[in-house]
């Protein structure tokens, strides 16, 4: 093992004993400093244009899929006039995520307390409206994420969820409801991570362009994962924008690929996929989380970890998904 795997591996540690300690080097929604000049070599994916459900199934078995998207939404309808006409004079601080609230979103910013300061400001202080027009400026420094898509009805009207791709099974709304990301340049959402319980995303795009690099999930033992926040050991401080985080990674056993979604496009990623995003400019999209029958096998091993966890005087598994 390299030493600079070691380092990673020494910082990991130190995260793993101290539950509530912040990688310094990754926390996110905010404008990463502008680092055009290098990135990690990935392969690409292909758009699949023949979308047939059963050429879908056999491909997103063992990867993730890039369809043509433009039937989710209608050709004659600008998402972005839709969201600053009905819905720019909402405030920020009043729109709902489905997990929590924009609180949520506030705590994930970064480190930086200027940069975090003026961002809590304009969180408490700005419509959508502001926002929007600052992102078209391309200055609006953080992104809007995991917002409740039912609250934009307007828009949740016209959208349609791809249609391939497995059925979900799961009843809870709050699991599988589909969420708005309204993103501004250059901005990202959290550190390279999995999804928690075994489920897998589809993410529509409807406006600009979101970069994704992602990872299988056969290449979790080489990501060092560390825990943030919950059981499962899903996030890791490699990230594809850094070379001095990369140098510490052994790049040659990873597999990344890199995927530049288009408005008209939708990924879809399959569970347990490592996965960090980018905002190329003002980005819209809708993100759809999915459990089928298929997916199960990820989702027992979460739900008995769980479950052992809450058991008194059993200490806390730390559950690695890497299959
Ligand atoms: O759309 C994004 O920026 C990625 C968000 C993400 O990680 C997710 O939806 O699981
Ligand atoms: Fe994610």
């Amino acid at each position: 093992m390299g030493e600079s795997v070691g380092i990673v591996i020494a910082e990991y540690s130190i995260m793993h004993s101290q539950p509530n300690a912040r990688p310094s080097a990754t926390s996110s929604i905010h404008q990463r400093p502008v680092d055009d000049e290098w990135e990690l070599e990935c392969a690409s994916l292909d758009v699949l244009t023949n979308t047939h459900r059963d050429n879908f199934d056999r491909v997103a078995r063992t990867q993730p899929v890039l369809v043509d998207a433009r039937g989710c939404w209608p050709r004659d309808a600008n998402v972005l006039s839709l969201l600053s006409f009905d819905y720019g004079h909402l405030k920020l601080s009043d729109m709902g995520t489905l997990y929590g609230s924009l609180a949520h979103t506030e705590r994930s910013l970064g480190l930086n307390p200027e940069v975090s300061a003026r961002i809590r400001s304009r969180l408490e202080a700005w419509t959508l409206s502001d926002f929007l027009e600052a992102a078209k400026a391309g200055e609006a420094e953080f992104y809007l994420a995991n917002l409740a898509l039912k609250q934009f009805p307007r828009i949740a009207n016209r959208y349609r969820s791809p249609d391939v791709g497995p059925r979900n099974v799961i009843p809870s709304e709050r699991a599988r409801a589909p969420e708005l990301f309204v993103g501004s340049a250059n901005t990202q959402y959290s550190n390279l991570h999995v999804d928690s319980i075994g489920g897998s995303v589809w993410c529509v795009c409807l406006e600009g362009e979101k970069e994704w690099v992602v990872f299988p999930p056969e290449d979790s033992k080489f990501l060092c994962a560390f825990r943030l926040g919950d059981l499962q050991l899903r996030h890791s401080l490699l990230d594809p924008w850094n070379k001095e985080l990369c140098a510490r990674f052994p790049l040659a056993q990873l597999h990344p690929y890199r995927v530049r979604l288009q408005a008209g496009q939708a990924l879809f990623l399959p569970p347990n996929w490592w996965h960090i995003t980018r905002n190329h400019g003002l980005t819209i999209t809708i993100n759809e989380r999915l459990w089928s029958w298929s997916t199960l096998r990820y989702f027992i091993p979460w739900f008995f970890a769980e479950l052992r966890a809450r058991i008194p005087g059993i200490q806390q598994p730390y559950v690695l998904y890497s299959k």
